[in-house]
């Protein structure tokens, strides 16, 4: 049993990254492509001639051509353009979509058994897309937020806190936008609900509230803070790190739970979206939806997140697509 093959679509800032980090950790063979000539077989051949160094025998390759991603076992599309200051995920939607169409149509001609794990924004109405255009199995075509924004919550409680981000377990549902919905009730420090370490540390259950909600905020915007400092392009390290987090849960088969974007038939009372929840990653991709009960202001914030999926989705057909 050979190595897996994983093609990366859109060797930009994201799709580099998820190269080389693929390559350090020797996950599988690595095609990338991308539109702009010879800019991703660059890239490859970068990395690649550091093997000796960092110790890897995986091959990577950068093309131009669809048919060398033929039979890939997993497909990662970061395909599309960034957000600059002052523009919303939102605003990616009509460029982007055609963006994905195309890469859609490609990746169904070239690897019809793949698993995708789709990276580019408006994520929600991206995924949506390229599941219509390629027909493939829902469970087979995920979506990379949840991860990213549940790591972002997860860092910003450690420093709050002071203890390792290991050991913190934070979860963001819903959205990948300004509605996304960290679960607070849930977050933890080995089990430890974070809420009642804050009522501790600050002996006020107010303060605590306050705390909380700041980083709440702060995770919901983190993408545009990242923006803003960057002022050229958007966040690329975490989201590739969050990709390979899924991936390796398919290609090891490792039943993690994530929340990433995933297609909903009825649970958490969605039916027929993609909306970011926990889920059972495997080798057939979301192998499993965990449903856990919300109270009435978490049901409340992602009925209101799922609206803004719906909404955005509804804005992308009624442009044609
Ligand atoms: O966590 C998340 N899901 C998000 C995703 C986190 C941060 C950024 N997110 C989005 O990923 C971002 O808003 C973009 O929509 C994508 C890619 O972001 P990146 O920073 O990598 O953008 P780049 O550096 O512009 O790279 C995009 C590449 C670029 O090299 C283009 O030439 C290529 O996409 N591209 C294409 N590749 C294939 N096919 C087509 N048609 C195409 N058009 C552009």
């Amino acid at each position: 049993m050979g190595r897996k093959k994983i093609s990366v679509i859109g060797g930009g800032q994201i799709g580099g990254v998820i190269a080389q980090l693929i390559a350090l950790r020797q996950i599988g063979d690595v095609v990338l492509f991308d539109i702009v000539e010879d800019m991703p077989q660059g890239k490859t051949l970068d990395i690649v001639e550091a093997s000796r160094i960092d110790g890897f025998d995986i091959s990577l390759s950068g093309t131009n051509d669809y048919k060398d991603i033929d039979s890939s076992d997993i497909v990662i599309v970061t395909a599309g353009l960034p957000r600059k200051p002052g523009m919303s995920r939102d605003d990616l939607l009509v460029t982007n979509a055609k963006i994905i169409k195309s890469v859609a149509e490609n990746v169904k001609k070239h690897a019809p058994n793949s698993i995708s794990i789709i990276i580019s924004n408006p994520l929600d109405a991206m995924v949506t897309l390229y599941k219509k255009t390629t027909g493939f199995p829902a469970t087979k075509v995920i979506g990379q937020a949840g991860v990213l924004d549940s790591s972002r919550f997860s860092t910003f409680i450690s420093w709050e806190l002071g203890v390792s981000v290991k050991d913190v377990n934070a979860m963001v549902l819903g959205g990948h936008g300004d509605t996304m919905v960290p679960i607070i009730r849930y977050a933890n420090v080995n089990g430890i609900p974070v809420m009642e370490l804050l009522e501790k540390k600050y002996k006020d259950k107010a303060k605590a509230s306050e705390v909380m909600n700041a980083m709440v905020e702060r995770t919901k915007m983190a993408g545009g803070e990242v923006v803003k400092l960057l002022k050229t392009g958007s966040a690329f390290y975490s989201p590739a790190s969050a990709s390979i987090a899924m991936a390796e849960s398919i290609i090891y088969d490792e039943k993690r739970v994530l929340p990433v974007c995933a297609y909903l038939n009825g649970e958490f009372g969605v039916n027929g979206f993609y909306v970011g929840v926990p889920a059972v990653l495997g080798s057939n991709g979301v192998e499993k939806i965990i449903e856990f009960d919300l109270n009435s202001v978490e049901k409340a914030l992602l009925d209101n997140s799922v609206n803004a999926v719906k909404g955005l989705v509804a804005d992308m057909e009624r442009l044609g697509f």
